[in-house]
């Protein structure tokens, strides 16, 4: 070896050292994180029923003036603003089979378009609800995260079109959906004890609206209807992706509501994780939703981003740092000043039902700062006539309480299952029927 090659392999190792110590310097796992509930530190949380300029709200008639300066504050500081003008155009019926799950549901396919234009980009809305309804039938709506075809085994259900995320459980490793992934998340969607129970079910892929990385959005909603498309600026205020996939929801739900056999005044809004987070935002814009179920919603879903346990403000942008708006990230470390605390999104769906749920094991998404939150937004119930949740304890697990708040946690690890779809269930019969 000469002494120029010598010299090169030295460069290249300080400048390999100095590139892994920037990446190091920026990796969430350098951020921190609180898993002890000793060590949260006191907090306290704006108060929810006092407009900005320091007047107190003391009715129900000023609620509404509240409610307005919240829906603005979180499209300001959190989810981002969504472009006024967007199309609202009705999809329409790929498919309608009368004999799906053995007769019991009739099942549709339904393609609505986002955006405009010959091309425009599709949610692909699969329905089914129970084929010997007498009457408009209430319907669960959630989005999915790897495709339509993941929540049930039927065959002939196609795989989901664009990008989706490789995961071991779908034996998905390069972003394209395939055979091996179908039904590989229908436990979580019982598609037949809901059709039992006598609800429908109407479901899409959330990438179908924009792809779940960072940079999904130049191919996606957000870049589409940019004027700039993907050379799109964001601005401090525009939206990320939770608000792109909220959106959808909301297209979602006025495509239902030109079905007659569904009751679109009945529609349950519903989301794990990230789509619980989605769904709480949907459900929080859009008063048509009514019920909101946000399971293990966490981190910018149910939980308080002011108590310092599990995922954090600051973590949640460094991971992920296109599913809410640019100054958010203003916040990552002085979560004091952010105008909002997440009790106050519960809030925005009163007087409408929300179910907040937690796991035991999922200490990441902070089950009692998701119960809090719903407590601290149960002042607001109350002030419009109805019964929030019981008291400021986090209950004994796998017990229901609350009642136009809901909330249970759940034994067991992070996901959505039938213990939770059985609790749904329940509340759902209680608030819609
Ligand atoms: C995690 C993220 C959570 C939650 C979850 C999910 O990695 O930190 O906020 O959203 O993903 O959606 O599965």
């Amino acid at each position: 070896m000469n002494s120029r090659s010598v010299c090169l392999l030295v460069w290249t190792g300080w400048l390999g050292c100095f590139c892994l110590g920037a990446w190091a310097a920026q990796t969430p796992r350098t951020v921190p994180i609180n898993d002890v509930e000793e060590s949260v530190p006191p907090y306290s949380l704006p108060e929810v029923l006092t407009l900005r300029n320091g007047q107190r709200v003391t009715s129900a008639q000023h609620w509404p003036r509240r409610r307005a300066e919240l829906v603005h504050l979180f499209e300001d500081h959190v989810y981002g603003r969504i472009p006024s003008g967007l199309p609202r155009q009705p999809g329409w019926v790929v498919e309608t089979r009368r004999d799906a799950f053995g007769g019991k549901a009739i099942r549709q396919r339904i393609q609505i378009p986002l955006t405009r234009g010959p091309n425009p980009i599709l949610l692909d809305l699969l329905v089914y609800r129970p084929s010997q309804a007498t009457k408009p039938v209430p319907v669960f709506l959630g989005l999915n995260f790897d495709g339509n075809h993941t929540v049930t085994h039927e065959a002939d259900v196609p795989l989901a079109r664009g990008w989706v995320a490789n995961r071991p459980r779908s034996s998905v490793t390069n972003h394209i959906a395939n055979e091996a992934s179908r039904g590989t998340d229908a436990e979580a969607w019982p598609i037949d004890r809901i059709l039992e129970r006598g609800y429908g079910l109407a479901t899409a892929y959330y990438g179908d609206a924009e792809a779940d990385f960072d940079g999904g959005w130049k191919q996606g909603l957000r870049g589409t209807v940019a004027p700039q498309g993907a050379d799109h600026h964001f601005e401090p205020s525009d939206w990320g992706s939770i608000a792109a996939w909220s959106w959808a929801l909301s297209r979602a739900l006025d495509q239902l509501s030109l079905d007659p056999a569904i009751d679109a005044q009945k529609v349950a809004l519903l989301g794990h994780s990230r789509l619980g987070k989605t769904a709480l935002w949907a459900g929080a814009r859009d008063p048509r939703f009514a019920m909101v179920i946000a399971n293990e919603s966490g981190e910018g879903g149910a939980a308080l981003a002011r108590r310092f346990f599990g995922e954090t403000t600051l973590r949640i942008n460094t991971s992920f740092p296109h599913w809410f708006n640019g100054r958010f990230k203003d916040y990552n470390h002085r979560i004091a000043d952010l105008p909002v605390d997440q009790h106050e999104l519960v809030a925005l769906i009163a007087p409408r039902p929300v179910y907040i749920a937690s796991a035991e094991q999922d200490r990441w998404a902070d089950p009692k700062g998701e119960y809090l939150s719903g407590w601290h937004a149960s002042k607001v119930y109350r002030l419009l006539g109805k019964e929030g949740l019981p008291g400021p304890d986090l209950p004994a697990v796998n017990r229901s309480v609350g009642e136009s708040v809901g909330y249970h946690i759940r034994s067991g690890p992070h996901a959505l299952t039938e213990v939770d779809w059985e609790f749904y269930l329940k509340y759902a019969d209680r608030h819609l029927r």
